[in-house]
């Protein structure tokens, strides 16, 4: 159960990345929620640009054209927003980013989940399996590599951290710890994945998951629109 722990809801984290980044940067998104804050939440303005594999899905895109982005424009600034499971995957492009000194400003959504996975195997009525995982200290891990990094796991320190990394003169890395149970409500819901989410709902809680369901609807009531 998460009662009483304030965990950092990753819509906010992404509106005020919107706030505190360049009218023109180079944002690179990760397929998966990262893309969906990303549409959701980056104010377009013309001069910005919102690089991401929105149609075809690749996974673990942000960092590497977060790298050619860097190279093609030095002077701009470029936020690459990965998800846990994107930078797991090419972790190794950590070290491509350093060993050119790219001012890359890498923000990891750390869920410790392959969230989309799991609300698209939830609304298909499957009870989530195998989707999140032990955490992983990503800013540990950049640190090792020679890139500076911090981890924020509470609300209050989003706007600190965000500045700083943005404010930095070179690579860094902000490992921002996300709300695991936090869902990416899509604008339009259609009855049959309404139907496979209470199936799955159902299964996890004949399966003992009751406290499982309980924490996801508390995590995601606040989308809920009241009058
Ligand atoms: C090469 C590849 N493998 C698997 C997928 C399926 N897939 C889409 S999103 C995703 C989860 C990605 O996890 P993460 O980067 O942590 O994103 P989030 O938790 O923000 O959804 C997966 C496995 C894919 N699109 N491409
Ligand atoms: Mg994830």
């Amino acid at each position: 159960m998460t009662l009483g722990r304030a965990t950092i809801h990753p819509e906010y984290a992404a509106s005020v990345l919107d706030e505190l980044a360049a009218g023109d940067a180079v944002f690179t998104v990760d397929t998966g929620v990262s893309n969906v804050w990303a549409a959701r939440y980056l104010t377009p303005n013309g001069r910005r640009r919102v690089i991401g594999s929105f149609l075809h899905g690749t996974m673990a895109n942000a960092l590497p054209r977060a790298i050619g982005a860097q190279f093609a424009y030095a002077g701009r600034q470029v936020i690459s927003m990965s998800g846990d499971g994107g930078l797991g995957m090419l972790m190794g492009e950590l070290l491509t980013v350093k060993l050119h000194d790219l001012p890359v400003k890498t923000i990891v959504i750390n869920n410790s989940s392959l969230g989309m996975v799991k609300l698209e195997m939830l609304v298909e009525g499957l009870p989530e399996h195998e989707t999140d995982h032990e955490p992983v200290d990503y800013a540990a891990i950049a640190r090792s590599a020679g890139i500076e990094a911090i981890r924020i796991e509470h609300p209050g320190d989003v706007v600190e951290g965000l500045k700083r990394a943005l404010a930095h003169d070179g690579p860094f890395l902000v490992d921002l710890v996300t709300d695991a149970n936090a869902l990416s409500i899509p604008p339009h819901i259609s009855a049959a994945q309404v139907k496979g989410f209470a199936f799955a709902a159902g299964r996890t809680v004949l399966d003992g998951g009751v406290g499982k369901m309980l924490d996801l609807a508390r995590a995601n009531l606040r989308n809920i629109p009241r009058p």
